[in-house]
């Protein structure tokens, strides 16, 4: 294993040690909240203390064991690194579905160095825990991704249609254009899958549980792990629209990347 090698090793070591913590306050205040006929405050402040409290938690972890680090939180905004790496996090993607009980949410951690910048970050690390589904996904880069135990590799046989998993963003105005996209990319799919978190599905592409994914308007929070994920595994993973507001992430295999990219990519 190389210097650059041994090193990422032991930044997953650390975001796999961190994610896997995050994950007990995250189930532990969901047990502890209210139904869903709470008010919206209620039911927001509840998410927003959880969100907060993992966040403080990861944050409070990586300054201790890492104090020259930057940082990129969902909940608590932007440090500066004086080390090169920047840990981008995302302490519960799959917020709606964390609100409603359903158990497909993940705290998400990413170690990355150039910046924290869509698009000009090197991914170093990563790690995705879904406590709730008893499973923590991690990846180190050039030592594979894995679950668990388990080295992971992306499909790649599609000859009956690809599996492929997206996202809808909060803002309404937005969904007439997804449901385009959706349109677009519905003839080379055999079904279509919406969990509600973008870092379980890209880890699922890497464990090869769906062929390809892709989104439109994701915060690099929700996505630089299960990138990282992804290339590790032996899949491909593309930001299409990068200045825009709103940019596009397309993941897979190399073959359905590629079909995915050749409908998408209108540059
Ligand atoms: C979510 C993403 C998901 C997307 C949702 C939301 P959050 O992130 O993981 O893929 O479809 O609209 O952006 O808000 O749960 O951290």
């Amino acid at each position: 294993m190389s210097s650059a090698e041994n090193a990422a090793q032991q930044l997953k070591e650390l975001a796999a040690d961190i994610a896997r913590e995050a994950g007990d306050p995250a189930q532990r205040r969901r047990a502890a909240g209210v139904s869903l006929a709470a008010t919206k405050s209620t039911l927001a402040d509840i998410v927003t203390e959880a969100d907060r409290e993992v966040e403080a938690l990861i944050r409070d972890r990586l300054h201790r064991e890492r104090p020259g680090d930057g940082f990129l939180g969902e909940e608590s905004g932007a440090g500066e690194s004086a080390t090169g790496v920047t840990w981008i996090v995302d302490p519960i993607d799959g917020t709606v579905n964390y609100a409603y009980g359903l158990p497909v949410y993940g705290v998400s951690i990413a170690a990355v160095e150039g910046g924290a910048e869509v698009g000009r970050w090197h991914a170093l690390a990563a790690a995705v825990c879904a406590p709730v589904l008893g499973e923590l996904f991690t990846a180190a880069r050039g030592s594979g991704a894995w679950l668990d135990s388990t080295r992971l590799s992306v499909t790649s046989d599609t000859t009956a249609g690809a599996l492929l998993a997206t996202g809808f963003g909060y803002d309404p105005s937005t969904h007439d254009g997804d449901l385009q996209t959706m349109r677009q990319v519905m003839p080379i799919a055999r079904d279509v899958r919406r969990s509600g978190s973008a870092a379980i599905d890209l880890s699922y592409v890497a464990a090869g549980r769906l062929d390809g994914y892709f989104e439109r308007g994701l915060q690099p929070w929700d996505f630089a792990a299960g990138a990282l994920m992804v290339e590790e595994a032996g899949g491909a993973l593309t930001l299409l629209d990068t200045a825009s507001a709103r940019p596009m992430v397309i993941a897979g295999g190399a073959d359905v990347h590629a079909r995915l990219t050749a409908i998408l990519d209108n540059r």
